[in-house]
């Protein structure tokens, strides 16, 4: 047999089992970072496969390499089924991530230096959405705008005054740690108001947009970017969508403005999630994720936690531990040796530095997408505050952990080997 034909487990059983461990720790523990999921077999396998060996630079039917004819149709068939899907004008699923495709949308409409407005990154914002340590921080003059101290709601008074104030060319709706339904009809009257582009970045969201679950800016943003990993449970990859006037700018931001050829077997991915997508299924899952946060956010809030914002309209729960008395990281630390694994998080107005913040960030697409209802989301908030009355008891961390990987035995997660 050529070596090329041997399976990892021969080829490399160094990296096999790394994967495998890998595989053990995803099936036995309770994955609650919110961005995070399981994507379907039937999703890996595209994303694993044999398209990943071609370069397809441009686009269907305009490409720069020949031998294109099944890879044309597979990436008119992701962007068939993610337009049915969104109710949108043009789709582009080139983007290798969220990031690249929120670049794209910066090459598409700004030029250095041009004004732009996001969500503060301690607010609940995004790096690529204007934060000072990345690239859009340093090639564009960043206005950042926050969430009002009362409600922890984004304060769209202050967007506007700032908005006026500034003049910006693009503004960013959109969140990694906000857990309140976005406005997206108030964003698009202060984006007139100044002329300015609405871009709004779902990639939290994109699983409960296609549900239902959150209202679509689709139709309202001029353009709208989205990871395809996190609620809408596809392959690691980013995708765009715009209104038709803008296909052209977008199209060619993304190739050859940023990116060279497209990664095809994560294209082929995103077709079959967005299949999965469009199931009854699917929109079960999309509203027991919110139903399963909820229940979270008020046990948690029942026992003292500060819930920011006061609960979750989403997949995600902020959590303020500052009442406890305990730091965000020790907690993330203290609950991952339990089993549970979430990540420290900067909480509004948070007085202490982000690499050790006040709280933490809790998803439930994960837990959702093996099964868990409210019955299983009350246990999980039990063992959170169990572990987080004494974070350095090792012997609870124990305990937690053993009877969380018997909960999990109970509900396979999907998509892994068993
Ligand atoms: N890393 C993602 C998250 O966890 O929210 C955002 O890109």
């Amino acid at each position: 047999m050529l070596l090329a034909d041997l399976p990892l487990s021969e080829r490399d059983p160094a990296l096999a089992n790394l994967i495998r461990r890998e595989n053990d720790l995803e099936s036995s523990t309770l994955r609650m970072i919110p961005s995070e999921n399981y994507a379907s077999r039937a999703v890996q396998e595209a994303a694993g496969s044999v398209l990943a060996n071609k370069y397809s630079e441009g686009y269907a039917r305009k490409r720069y390499y020949e031998g294109q004819q099944i890879i044309d149709e597979v990436e008119e068939l992701a962007i068939s089924r993610v337009k049915a899907l969104f109710g949108a004008e043009h789709v582009n699923v080139q983007p290798y991530s969220g990031s690249p495709a929120n670049l794209a949308v910066y090459l598409a409409f700004c030029n250095a230096g041009d004004p732009i407005m996001g969500l503060s990154l301690s607010a609940g914002g995004h790096l690529t959405h204007g934060h000072g340590v990345s690239i859009t921080g340093k090639y564009f003059k960043s206005v950042s705008y926050g969430v009002r101290r009362s409600d922890h709601r984004i304060d769209m008074d202050e967007v506007r005054s700032l908005a006026m104030e500034h003049k910006p060319k693009l503004i960013w709706a959109g969140t990694t740690a906000y857990p309140r339904i976005i406005d997206w009809a108030a964003f698009r009257v202060v984006a007139d108001e100044v002329g300015a582009i609405l871009a709004a970045d779902i990639s939290h969201i994109s699983g409960l947009v296609v549900a239902g679950e959150h209202p679509s800016p689709v139709g309202i943003a001029d353009v709208v970017t989205s990871t395809t990993h996190k609620t809408f449970r596809g392959p690691r990859g980013g995708m765009i969508m715009c209104k038709a006037q803008y296909a052209a700018a977008i199209d060619k931001a993304v190739f050859p403005g940023l990116q060279g050829g497209p990664h095809n077997a994560a294209t082929a991915g995103i077709a079959v999630a967005a299949l999965e997508a469009a199931t009854p299924e699917f929109r079960q899952y999309a509203k027991q994720v919110v139903a399963n946060a909820k229940v979270l956010a008020t046990a948690l809030g029942e026992k003292g936690y500060a819930i920011v914002s006061g609960g979750t309209d989403n997949h995600l729960v902020l959590v303020d531990l500052t009442p406890k008395n305990v730091t965000g990281k020790v907690a993330a630390k203290a609950l991952d040796k339990a089993g549970i694994v979430g990540n420290y998080n900067a909480v509004p107005f948070d007085t202490r530095k982000p690499f050790d913040p006040s709280g933490i960030r809790l998803g439930t697409p994960a837990l959702t997408s093996r099964g868990f209802g409210p019955e299983e989301m009350l246990q999980v908030a039990n063992w959170i505050d169990e572990v987080l009355i004494d974070p350095a008891n090792e012997a609870v961390q124990a305990r937690v952990r053993a009877e969380v990987a018997a909960l999990c035995t109970k509900h396979p997660a999907p998509g892994l080997a068993i």
